[in-house]
């Protein structure tokens, strides 16, 4: 066998396993790695300015193209940087890998400089997670890591290489490595029989459709599905975009947050729920006792462990969504063919027409602008094919409840970590795993400014994508959730700055700190002037090929529409009366007659 450091064996096993794209930052303590790197030139390496950035961008290109991101960095803080990274990937079952430089085997007990244990740190975030004692353990390592998060529920994993294991010499041939099989549980014919027998035995079904599927790349057999029973989907906000929003069949979102009043509405009619790849989320779901009042729930999910955990399911199976969707769809199809499937049409065109309904104002002149009015406008400048992201905030919640999405892998979404600064890194990962397409990042003001730093790396790496900001000066979410305890502490920005008064009072000057970091920006106060932005903004990024800050300025307060349970969510603001007030919704308001033709 051939000799060579224990790094370029992890290269070659990297290559081979289809893990080429790095985000990260160098340390003594990893330079052997690098080294390695430098050496073979087949992983693309993007230099982060925090290794945080480093984490949400590998995770972001791990969401928008399915493969593994990895994310590399030195020993100490640098892995404890990665550590909300791990969590946000985990917690939305995305693979990303990790690798951190550790000090030599020898002095990992004698408290030496940058060595902390961030195996023990990073388990409870990762599926996989260790540090390598023995050079000769390095290839198993990592083609075991592969495997497990591949393997079932995907999810990150974290290796902590000592610096003496990197340069160890071992032996190792590549053409003698393969990836481990990785295998998946798949719905039986006998289990799909019994999801369709309880699935048909309701007058008003529908389908939960899950982040699972579109990790199990399932959207159009998902679609099939729907299209062969004609029943309503509601897509989580993980599982947003594998149904297009414009399909009759998409019945809108549910949820306490993110959501659309059609969507719940429908929901509140079904009286059985089949979830497929979902975990019943607490803001997908409000509370219980409401959400499965009168319905018989059915679900399937990869993880054996998902079942029964937030309620029984009065049917529940272990399954990988694709093969689930296949076996069942293969069992529908039968049926149909025997002339035994129920018609479902009056319910389904219900469903349908129902999206013409309830619709909340978004056609407002204000200045300082309404948000509901950005989100307008977004939909109107942003075609078909824009990959969004976005995290946490009311920005978040209003643009889920606003916005239009119409494929997988285009809503990339750190929907149950939400930590503030997920966006901007996640976005130029999302624009390295989709290189030359549409990327637009939602941030309210505050996610903005964490990691805000990154932007040099779009700058530096000419990652050209349109960065969103709706600026209300405040902690909006938070703002809105203090209501209850009557104040409004330590949530608001503004403050009046003295290199810019043009900000009146609205604290930090977004447009200057991007243009310092290398980028270009707009700032918008006048809803008219949102769709020429919009525009100078694609045209900027397109000629520079760098980020594009819009900075919108929006009113201050805004309380946007949430509740504790589905049938009771609050509305402050107005709701459209005619088509124009809501003129970018799927189905024009009171279109209703027309929908179900
Ligand atoms: C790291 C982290 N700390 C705190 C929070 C709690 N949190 C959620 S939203 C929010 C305020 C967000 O403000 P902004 O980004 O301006 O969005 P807005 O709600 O104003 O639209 C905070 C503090 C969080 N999600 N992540
Ligand atoms: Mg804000």
């Amino acid at each position: 066998m051939p000799k060579m450091r224990a790094v370029d064996a992890i290269v070659l096993i990297l290559e081979k396993e289809g893990a080429t794209e790095a985000f990260g930052l160098p340390g003594a303590a990893i330079n052997p790695l690098y080294s390695a790197m430098k050496a073979h030139g087949g992983i693309r390496h993007t230099l982060h300015r925090h290794v945080e950035g480093a984490s949400h961008a590998a995770d972001g290109y791990s969401r928008a193209t399915g493969k593994i991101g990895l994310c590399l960095g030195t020993s100490g803080p640098a892995g404890t940087d990665m550590i909300t990274g791990l969590y946000a990937a985990i917690a939305d079952s995305i693979p990303m890998l990790c690798i951190t430089g550790q000090a030599p085997t020898s002095v990992l007990h004698k408290e030496d400089f940058q060595a902390v244990d961030i195996e023990s740190i990073a388990k409870p975030v990762t599926k996989y997670a260790s540090t390598v004692l023995e050079p000769g353990l390095v290839p198993g390592t990592f083609a075991k890591a592969f495997q497990i998060m591949r393997s079932g529920r995907p999810g990150p994993a974290l290796i902590d290489l000592p610096i003496n294991v990197q340069m160890a010499e071992i032996d190792f041939d590549i053409d003698a490595y393969e990836p481990l099989p990785v295998q998946q549980p798949q719905a039986t014919r006998g289990q799909a029989e019994k999801i369709v027998d309880l699935l048909l035995s309701g007058s008003k079904p529908i389908i939960i459709a899950g982040g699972g599927i579109i990790n199990a790349n399932a959207s159009e057999q998902l679609v099939q599905l729907a299209e062969e029973l004609n029943i309503p989907v509601s897509p989580t906000l993980m599982g947003w975009g594998v149904i297009p929003d414009d399909h009759r069949l998409q019945s809108g979102m549910v949820g306490i947050q993110t959501h659309t009043k059609y969507g719940n509405a429908s929901f509140l009619e079904s009286d059985v729920v089949l979830g497929l790849g979902n975990r019943w989320a607490n803001r997908h779901t409000g509370a219980l006792d409401t959400y499965r009042a009168g319905r018989k729930f059915i679900h399937v999910d990869i993880e054996a462990t998902q079942i029964g955990r937030v309620f029984s399911p009065d049917l529940g199976i272990v399954s990988d969504a694709k093969a689930a969707i296949e076996v069942i769809l293969e069992v529908v199809r039968e049926r149909k063919a025997a002339g035994t499937l129920p018609d479902y049409s009056a319910w389904a065109d219900e469903c349908t027409a129902r999206k013409s309904t309830g619709h909340r104002k978004t056609n407002f002149e204000n200045i300082p602008i309404k948000p509901q009015r950005v989100y307008q406008e977004m939909n109107a400048a942003f075609g078909q094919d824009t990959t969004y992201v976005s995290t946490i905030g009311l920005s978040q919640i209003a643009g889920a409840q606003m916005l239009h999405v119409y494929k997988p892998r285009n809503w990339i979404n750190a929907g149950q970590a939400g930590p503030l600064g997920w966006t901007g890194p996640a976005a130029l990962g999302v624009v390295r795993g989709k290189p030359g397409q549409k990327v637009v990042a939602l941030s309210g003001d505050y996610d903005f400014q964490f990691m805000i730093e990154e932007l040099a790396v779009g700058a530096q790496f000419k990652l050209p994508y349109i960065h969103v900001v709706v600026n209300n000066s405040y902690l909006g979410l938070i703002r809105q959730s203090q209501r209850p305890f009557e104040m409004d502490y330590h949530v608001s920005l503004g403050f009046d700055n003295i290199n810019s008064p043009e900000t009146n009072g609205y604290g930090v000057d977004h447009v200057k700190v991007a243009e310092g970091l290398g980028c270009k920006a707009v700032r918008i106060e006048d809803p008219s002037q949102l769709a020429d932005g919009f525009a100078k903004a694609g045209a900027l990024a397109a000629e520079h090929q760098v980020p594009v800050v819009v900075e919108v300025i929006l009113e201050k307060v805004t309380n946007i529409a949430m509740g504790a349970q589905l049938d009771a969510v609050n509305e402050f603001e107005d709701l459209a009366v005619e088509p124009d007030d809501a003129p970018t919704a799927l189905v024009p308001l009171g279109a209703a007659a027309t929908v179900g033709a």
